[in-house]
């Protein structure tokens, strides 16, 4: 349980190696020009990232949400925006993995697998955020095809990525009525709004999906009418595993150039590495990263084997690992003095880029929400 095997190891040690050769060395630059990079993304698709845990007859890698925990902790070590992203490129797959039928397996998977078409998860709307059952999109059944019409907000990837899967209403019965459709980015009627000033995670795009009487093909409904919500929160019991593990990527990178810093500063005649405050301070930070590790590989366990109550695992790990992680950061910022301010020593920047996913994909509030409704039994 404790122990990783040594493929894992060799699987976490090579994504470290590529995290620390292609991505770290222009994650500061990429987040102040806000580059997108498509190309390094392709890149970690060769190496089976496109498909994590998609099945390996669509040309996925086949593996487990421990190994892609494992996965996007390393590449978030080089930049946490672009772990986060293949998070979510990952949850649209598994989502057709899972519910598609064969020929919208076929069609979408091997171009989603190789990142050749990227993939967008569109819940949120202007109105509908924590509530997600509150959306108002709709899409009217016209013969063999859907309409749907309604407006998607904060969609990452949006405008660059190829396959969105649209959560839309197709009955006035509240999460029971929600349907979820694939939707190629050339359909006629779907445009994006500008790609939102963020605080961080600009080394990819957020953007509005509009979506103006979209013409969806029955064949590309995903499941059954009425299935969407569940869809859309399978999926996210994963991608919030996930988004925990990129938040400790960060994290850890973060303690790392800390522990440097102190190691290669003086004040007061001597090393800021001899003062025991500081000490004290490390070993905190190393401790709460090990527990939020723990909880981190335990949820991600629990959702491979769909061990009863899985889902409140993920949401406790979402909560405890982002929120540890992003006091880490924080921390090592703070130990950095000034220079963890300026931008060129990309302290400022983990911590931008963590302080997000204490928000996204359910915020902690709604994980306490999912945990304490479970306990209480509401
Ligand atoms: P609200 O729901 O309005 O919440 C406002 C505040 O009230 C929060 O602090 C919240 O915790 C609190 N609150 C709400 N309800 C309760 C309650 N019952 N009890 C206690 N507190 C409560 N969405 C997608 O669908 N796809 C994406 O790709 C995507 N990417 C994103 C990328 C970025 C950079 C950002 C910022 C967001 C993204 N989102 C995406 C949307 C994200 O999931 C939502 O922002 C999030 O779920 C919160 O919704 P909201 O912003 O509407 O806040
Ligand atoms: N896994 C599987 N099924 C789930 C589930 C989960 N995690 N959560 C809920 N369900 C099912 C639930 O079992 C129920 O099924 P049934 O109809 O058979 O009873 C159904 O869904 C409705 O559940 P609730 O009654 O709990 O629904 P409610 O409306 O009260 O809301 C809540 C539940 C608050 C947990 C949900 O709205 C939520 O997760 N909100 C946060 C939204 C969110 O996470 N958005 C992220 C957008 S993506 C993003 O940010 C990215 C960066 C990609």
């Amino acid at each position: 349980m404790f122990a990783l095997s040594q493929d894992q190891k060799d699987l976490a040690g090579m994504v470290n190696d590529f995290a620390a050769k292609t991505i770290a060395p222009h994650a500061v630059e990429w987040d102040k020009n806000k580059h997108f990079p498509i190309d390094v993304l392709r890149e970690a698709a060769e190496l089976g990232m496109g498909g994590i845990y998609t099945n390996e007859d669509v040309g996925g890698s086949g593996l487990g949400r421990l190994d892609a925990a494992l996965i996007i902790e390393a590449l978030a070590t080089g930049c946490p925006s672009i772990a986060s992203y293949v998070s979510i490129h990952n949850m649209v797959a598994w989502m057709i993995d899972e519910f598609g039928n064969p020929e919208q397996r076929a069609a979408y998977l091997p171009d989603l697998c190789t990142m050749t078409s990227l993939g967008s998860y569109c819940l949120t709307e202007p109105d509908a955020g924590s509530d997600a059952a509150a959306i108002a999109t709709r899409a009217v059944r016209d013969g063999d095809d859907y309409l749907l019409t309604g407006v998607k907000q904060f969609i990452s990837g949006a405008g660059a990525a190829g396959t969105y899967v649209v959560m839309a209403r197709t009955e006035d019965t509240g999460s029971r009525g929600i349907t979820a459709f694939i939707v190629g980015a050339d359909s006629a009627g779907l445009s994006f709004g500008p790609n939102e000033v963020k605080m961080g995670w600009n080394a990819q795009p957020t953007r509005q999906v509009v979506l103006d009487r979209v013409r969806v093909p029955a064949a590309d409904r995903l499941g059954d009418e009425g299935d969407g919500f569940k869809i859309a929160m399978s999926g996210l019991n994963g991608g919030r595993v996930n988004i925990a593990a990129s938040s400790l990527g960060g994290a850890t990178a973060a303690l790392s150039k800390a522990i440097s810093h102190l190691q290669d500063r003086r004040a007061f005649g001597r090393s800021l590495a001899s003062m025991q405050a500081l000490q004290f301070r490390v070993a905190d930070m190393s401790i709460n990263l090990e527990a939020a590790r723990m909880l981190l590989w335990r949820a991600a366990s629990a959702l491979d084997t769909r061990e009863p109550g899985y889902q409140q695992l993920c949401a406790q790990a979402k909560k405890f690992v982002t929120d540890a992680s992003f006091a880490v950061a924080n921390d090592a910022l703070q130990m950095h003095g000034g220079y963890g301010y300026l931008a060129e020593y990309g302290l400022e920047k983990i911590v931008r880029d963590l302080r997000v996913h204490q928000i996204l994909e359910g915020t902690n509030e709604v994980m306490q929400l999912i945990v304490g409704r479970a306990l209480l039994g509401t």
